[in-house]
């Protein structure tokens, strides 16, 4: 569905100019959206999974860990697929507050992709490269967007994630290094493209709610505070959008899961190219250990 369809059906949660403005530059923040309660459950199964990777010492399916996670220290830069896991991250998802606000710029039939959950570790959790998310994923149109929920107050020194308002709107990047490997990261020489005097840091206290178009132009800093920034990140799209190639997100059990309104009966393409990722079925743990290129391996996800 085009942005002057969706704008004619009546908002759930945002005001019409909230979500003329996501049109416009691509992004969103929603200060303090998520409630007290919501953040609490989130919380107690969030401690029972980093709990629960104490028993690790490699990354795996569910988890992404940091070279130097140990048992006493762990250190997760990712829970990979939250909502397989879990049936509170599930709910969140498919039926929370957040589900309005995707519902106010998709269109009334939502489609979930995928999510995640970034930790971005207290005392050097790594930072992203700047990247687009489509590239990763490609899908027939461009209506997929991704909206995070800061676990915790993040303020600037802790890598809140940066976007270039506009951005969505100009061309694609190539994210292949100049080796010809993926490399999922905009590359040094091209990044007098990337107008970083207009960055807008996403920061935000507990509860916050950012929102980020698929072409967005947006990368974050490593987190040099002494507290961690966990961002739960999960992606929609209207429901006639289909992804263009079989990657692993979609071999998922509750990948493409319809959860407002019905399927498409007619999917809807944009005109503009979309680059092509590597077959992911071949392994990819994450965007952190892509970017930091360590070795891949089976089970991973894009973006
Ligand atoms: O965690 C972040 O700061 C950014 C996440 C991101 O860009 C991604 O996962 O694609």
């Amino acid at each position: 569905m085009k942005p002057d369809d969706i704008l004619k059906h009546s908002p759930k949660i945002l005001t019409q100019e909230q979500r003329e403005f996501y049109f416009e530059n691509g992004y969103l923040q929603l200060e303090g959206f998520v409630s007290e309660e919501w953040l609490d459950r989130l919380w107690k199964v969030t401690n029972k999974y980093i709990d629960d990777s104490r028993a690790l010492d490699a990354s795996d399916q569910v988890f992404d860990l940091e070279p130097n996670h140990t048992a006493e220290n762990p250190r997760l830069r990712r829970i990979t697929h939250p909502v397989e896991i879990d049936p509170v991250y599930q709910e969140f998802t498919f039926e929370g507050p957040i589900v309005d606000v995707a519902e106010d710029l998709v269109g009334p039939d939502v489609k979930f992709h995928h999510s995640k959950l970034n930790f971005k570790w207290a005392d050097g959790g790594e930072e992203v490269k700047w990247h687009q998310d489509i590239q990763f994923w490609p899908h027939t149109n461009y209506s997929p967007l991704t909206i995070g929920v800061y676990l915790d107050d993040v303020d600037d020194e802790m890598g809140p994630m940066g976007v270039i308002p506009g951005s969505h709107k100009e061309e694609l990047f190539d994210l292949y290094g100049d080796d010809g490997q993926w490399a999922g990261a905009i590359k040094d020489r091209e990044m007098d493209r990337v107008r970083m005097d207009d960055v807008v840091w996403l920061k935000g206290r507990r509860g916050s709610v950012t929102v980020h178009n698929c072409r967005m132009v947006h990368g974050s800093m490593p987190n040099n505070s002494r507290r961690s920034r966990p961002l739960l990140l999960q992606t929609y799209s209207s429901a006639d959008a289909l992804t263009l190639l079989g990657s692993i997100v979609d071999n998922l059990p509750k990948s493409n899961s319809i959860i407002r309104g019905k399927p498409a009966r007619w999917v809807q393409f944009d005109p503009e190219p979309c680059q092509i990722p590597p077959d992911w079925s071949k392994g990819y743990t994450s965007i952190f250990a892509l970017q930091q290129e360590e070795g891949q391996q089976e089970g991973g996800q894009a973006a």
